[in-house]
């Protein structure tokens, strides 16, 4: 697999847009054995993160911005299973193992499935989307994700009438996550972490079931080999490395609401007249800006989403 060790990401090797364009010139060029949507699963002795993959971008469904840094966006995380420190999911991350790896999709749905990471890669249609992910601490970064609509896999597995809410769970495995392990300061969460949304927002379009992002399969620090993201939510609402997708009927209490509730609700909308307790969420900083830029409501899809909080109080469903 030549190309696969070539094109093994390097942070260093890729330090702009320009650069990172050129690449995936490069990829299409010269990548005619990796099909459209689909890494070469072949020969994947190793897990395949930063491996070339490739995808249509959705331009609807895409910011305009400059892409962040690849280096930033795969050096600066928040992974507390790997620890707190933002440096630790990248020092940390390569002790977890991404094949195999299944995910169950489960609970109040016709169609129950377990799917291999590979073959959900294969029977989707990969789509890019740039999207913005903003923290709650009140940065963002620019990422160009790949991933399939969460809403094509559900609809696989057929909700009930019951069913009301998604449930997310990440791996539980203290032996590759040393943030797991008693004793170690995790951040004060309670294992696995788990994060939900409201089915018919798990259903949006935006929201996309993620397995890579800069033409490239996931790096693990960045939650390898599957996780959510959910572009008008803060960033914890979009669990890595998940292992489970459960429908439920009731909402789900999640690992932030759990360890201080007051501070991280359900909703998590990002919301520039909402403030976190300790701190202002009118402006962020994006990764590589100098300027704190103003935030927008829901992260600037209020036109998309709006229409699901008709008539909800935002300041008491935070
Ligand atoms: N399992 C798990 N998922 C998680 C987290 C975490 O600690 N554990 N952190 C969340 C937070 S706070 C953010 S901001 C984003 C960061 O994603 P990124 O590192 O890919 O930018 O992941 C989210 N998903
Ligand atoms: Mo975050």
């Amino acid at each position: 697999m030549l190309i696969r060790r070539a094109e093994r990401f390097k942070a260093s090797d890729v330090t702009d847009e320009t650069l990172y364009l050129n690449r995936r010139e490069f990829i299409a060029g010269g990548a005619a054995a990796v099909a459209l949507g689909a890494y070469d699963v072949a020969d994947a002795a190793a897990p395949p993160a930063g491996a070339p993959l490739k995808a249509e971008r959705n331009e609807a469904l895409s910011v305009k911005d400059a892409a962040t840094k690849l280096e930033s966006a795969t050096t600066y995380n928040n992974f507390y299973e790997f620890g707190v420190n933002k440096d630790d999911p990248a020092r940390e991350a390569h002790r977890l193992k991404t094949r195999p790896w299944t995910v169950k999709v489960e609970g109040l749905v016709h169609k129950p499935k377990t799917y291999d990471i590979d073959d959900l890669v294969r029977a989707f249609t990969l789509e890019e989307r740039v999207y913005a992910l903003r923290c709650v601490e009140a940065w963002s970064m620019v990422i160009p994700w790949i991933g399939v609509p969460l809403s094509a896999l559900l609809k696989q597995v057929e909700p009930t009438s019951q069913a009301k809410f998604v449930e997310f769970t990440t791996l539980l495995d203290p032996a590759q996550f040393p943030g797991q392990k008693p004793g170690f300061f995790g951040g004060g969460l309670d294992w696995p972490y788990v994060e939900g949304l409201r089915l018919d927002e798990a259903l949006h379009p935006l929201t996309l079931l993620t397995v890579g992002m800069y033409g490239q399969v996931l790096p693990n620090q960045n939650g390898a080999p599957i996780r959510v993201v959910v572009p008008w939510k803060y960033g914890f609402k979009s669990a890595k490395s998940i292992v489970r997708i459960r429908l439920v009927s009731e909402q789900p209490k999640t690992a932030w609401e759990k360890a201080a509730a007051q501070e991280y609700g359900f909703y998590s909308n990002v919301n520039p007249n909402v403030s976190h307790p300790r701190w202002s969420q009118a402006t962020e900083r994006r990764i590589g800006e100098f300027r704190r830029r103003p935030t927008l409501m829901f992260n600037g899809y209020a036109d998309q989403v709006g229409s699901l909080y008709t008539g909800m109080d935002l300041k008491k469903y935070y």
